[in-house]
């Protein structure tokens, strides 16, 4: 889900043995991650990995998904060639603190007018960009979110179709979840670019088709690159949480200024308002950094009575005695995809869709009194769109124990509070 500014922002055993295997069904090919699930800590990645692969034409290009609860896409075709195109020299200014040009701003509309955002406003999903879509040369998707591209069986990948998108990549469990791109016989040698219609352009891959014959990196090289990229991409949150786990007492204000080096660095109000409390997601100033999945710290001390307050950071819920893991979208019969009503149930005040007028730079959604019984969850709080606003989410508890909790969107992100 988007996380970062516009553009934004479970466990693959990574080593020799989870990058091995080569696609089925008779072609040779070459396998790429989508995302990336690193072994310390529960996180996501808004890369493909590695983001360049070398194949031939009739190869497949298998993109294999490690589950951690974030819905991707692979979304290519002349239209995201084109957009990516235009957008890519522009790519910093989107990424920087503070809002692009907006020539930029304009850029960017024009070239991604035919390109549909998976998530809509109001956790609606748009159909088009959401169910598989493969649009032949000169064509369009639908500009109707509900309606979806027409049903066909997946064609080979020409390099000339419009736009072929896997849409939202089903969960099919921890490891199953994948999209084949088959490279057609007759595909002209070249650089086809694909993007995430859930995370938009900040995440984005390159397929490079050579002549038949020419050498290209073995399934073994793609794979060092892949996990190059992914540490590359990890390394400033796992040393940022290593700190964290050091300290002998949790300090949210020491960790956003010293550790996270939040960039801007938070108001006084929010310093006011967020300074007792701890995080529901953690990240650092590095805007190319994955978004840990984490409670910080794991576990929490309380009182009876205590509000306990968490910083949201990345799109979560904080929920207590949860039902059993479903995906954040749900594929209906007819292929209608849609966020799963779960995310919004269980006792207790849910996030708003916007935040509320006259809360200022804050919002902290206060989720009352709890008494340590049955299903309790905060809702899905999806209130970060620009970066400029922190939420938050307070809870009191008023009976002594040991209370786990989750997010209901991310299965890895687990905790502990324990009230005294
Ligand atoms: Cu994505």
């Amino acid at each position: 889900m988007r996380s970062r500014a516009l553009l934004a922002g479970v466990l693959v055993l990574i080593g020799t043995v989870a990058f091995a295997c080569a696609p089925g069904s008779g072609g040779s090919g070459r396998q790429v991650l989508v995302d990336y699930n690193n072994p310390d800590f529960a996180a996501i990645a808004l890369a493909y990995f590695p983001n360049t692969v070398t194949v031939h034409p009739g190869d497949i290009v298998h993109f294999r998904q490690a589950w951690n609860g974030e819905p991707h896409s692979v979304t290519m075709g002349t239209l995201v060639d084109d957009g990516l195109n235009t957008i890519n020299p522009l790519l910093p200014q989107f990424q920087q603190n503070g809002p692009p040009s907006q020539e930029a701003q304009d850029a960017f509309k024009k070239a991604f007018e035919h390109l549909p955002d998976m998530l809509g406003d109001n956790q609606s999903v748009i159909q088009p960009a959401a169910q598989p879509c493969y649009i032949d040369k000169g064509g369009v998707p639908p500009s109707d979110p509900k309606k979806p591209c027409p049903k066909r069986v997946q064609p080979d990948f020409n390099g000339t179709q419009a736009y072929y998108s896997s849409g939202y990549i089903p969960y099919a469990g921890n490891n199953g979840n994948s999209f084949d791109v088959k490279l057609s016989k007759s595909i002209k040698p070249g650089t086809y670019h694909y993007y995430c219609s859930v995370h938009g352009p900040q995440m984005q891959g390159r397929i490079i088709v050579k002549s038949a014959g020419a050498a290209i990196p073995s399934q073994g090289a793609v794979d060092r690159a892949a996990l190059s990229q992914a540490n590359a991409l990890t390394e400033s949150v796992r040393k940022a949480l290593k700190q964290v786990n050091a300290l002998p007492k949790f300090d949210l204000l020491k960790v956003v200024n010293d550790i996270s080096k939040f960039q801007p660095p938070p108001t006084e109000n929010q310093i006011a308002k967020l300074k007792d409390g701890y995080f529901a997601g953690f990240t650092t100033n590095d805007p190319n950094s994955v978004l840990a999945n984490e409670f910080v710290p794991r576990t929490i001390h309380a009182k009876v009575g205590q509000k306990v307050t968490w910083a949201m950071i990345g799109e979560h819920t904080v929920s207590f005695n949860v039902p059993r893991y479903v995906p954040v979208l749900t594929i209906k019969k007819d292929g209608t995809i849609a966020f799963n009503p779960v995310v919004n149930s269980g006792s207790g005040p849910k996030f708003p869709k916007d935040i509320p007028e006259g809360a200022g730079d804050t919002y902290i959604l206060d989720g009352g009194t709890w008494n340590g019984s049955g299903f309790h969850s905060s809702g899905l709080d999806m209130l970060q769109g620009d970066n400029s606003e922190v939420t938050g989410y307070s809870l009191t508890f008023s009976q002594p124990g040991t209370y786990q909790y989750a997010c209901l969107i991310h299965p890895k992100m687990v905790g502990t509070v324990v009230v005294k």
